[in-house]
């Protein structure tokens, strides 16, 4: 029998893990894998591989709470694909989520419209209340660049999601908004 385990009893030490899910979506292509992938440390991917269905990673993510004390958050990303035919999985794919990445491309337009749609969804299915983050990937492609940032600010108040450029192939606040996305969705927790 194990120090923790005495007489049937399991002692916790004051030490919790907490598990998210969090939902990222978005038109196809606009680099949801990718941003994973380049948060997960491996090599970006030039060629377009569409996600079937759904891939789900967990990663810990430490952040600070109010006290300056380290809590490590284990996010359970489930990177959803953008493809049409994979519509009629969303209900089940959104379920139970506890945060939400709308991801669009700064390249294409019509990205950054369905937002509206994507997001539309998930209140569909109940998320209204839960933390998001509105996400413009690709910023290394400025040259080519179609949404300008007062129309990211308006949509980002619109739906009430704080707004961050990305570039999965440069890493450009990758890291930042998994944090983000982590210390919003911990606050919520707490205000529960
Ligand atoms: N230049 C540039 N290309 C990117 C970036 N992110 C992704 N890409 C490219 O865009 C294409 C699509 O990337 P994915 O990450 O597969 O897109 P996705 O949103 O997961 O697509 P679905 O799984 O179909 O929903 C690939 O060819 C990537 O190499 C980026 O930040 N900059
Ligand atoms: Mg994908």
């Amino acid at each position: 029998m194990t120090d923790d385990k005495k007489e049937g009893q399991l002692v916790f030490h004051g030490r919790t893990e907490m598990i998210f899910k969090i939902i990222v979506i978005g038109d196809p292509a606009v680099g949801k894998t990718s941003l994973l992938t380049n948060f997960c440390g491996e090599k970006f991917n030039y060629e377009y591989i569409p996600t079937v269905g759904v891939n789900i990673t967990k990663e810990p993510v430490t952040i600070k709470n109010d006290m300056g004390k380290d809590i490590k958050i284990n996010l359970m990303i489930w990177d959803i694909a953008g493809q049409p035919q994979f519509y009629m999985l969303h209900r089940p794919y959104f379920n139970g989520a506890d945060g939400m990445m709308l991801v669009y491309d700064l390249t294409r337009s019509s990205s950054f419209s369905n937002i509206n749609n994507w997001f539309s969804t998930a209140v569909k299915y109940g998320l209204s209340g839960i933390p998001r983050l509105l996400i413009g990937n690709k910023i290394d492609l400025n040259e080519e660049r179609k949404i300008i940032l007062p129309m990211a600010e308006h949509l980002s108040e619109k739906i009430d999601a704080p707004f961050f450029e990305t570039s999965a192939l440069t890493g450009k606040n990758v890291k930042l908004i998994f944090e983000k996305m982590a210390k919003l969705t911990f606050s919520s927790k707490l205000e529960e």
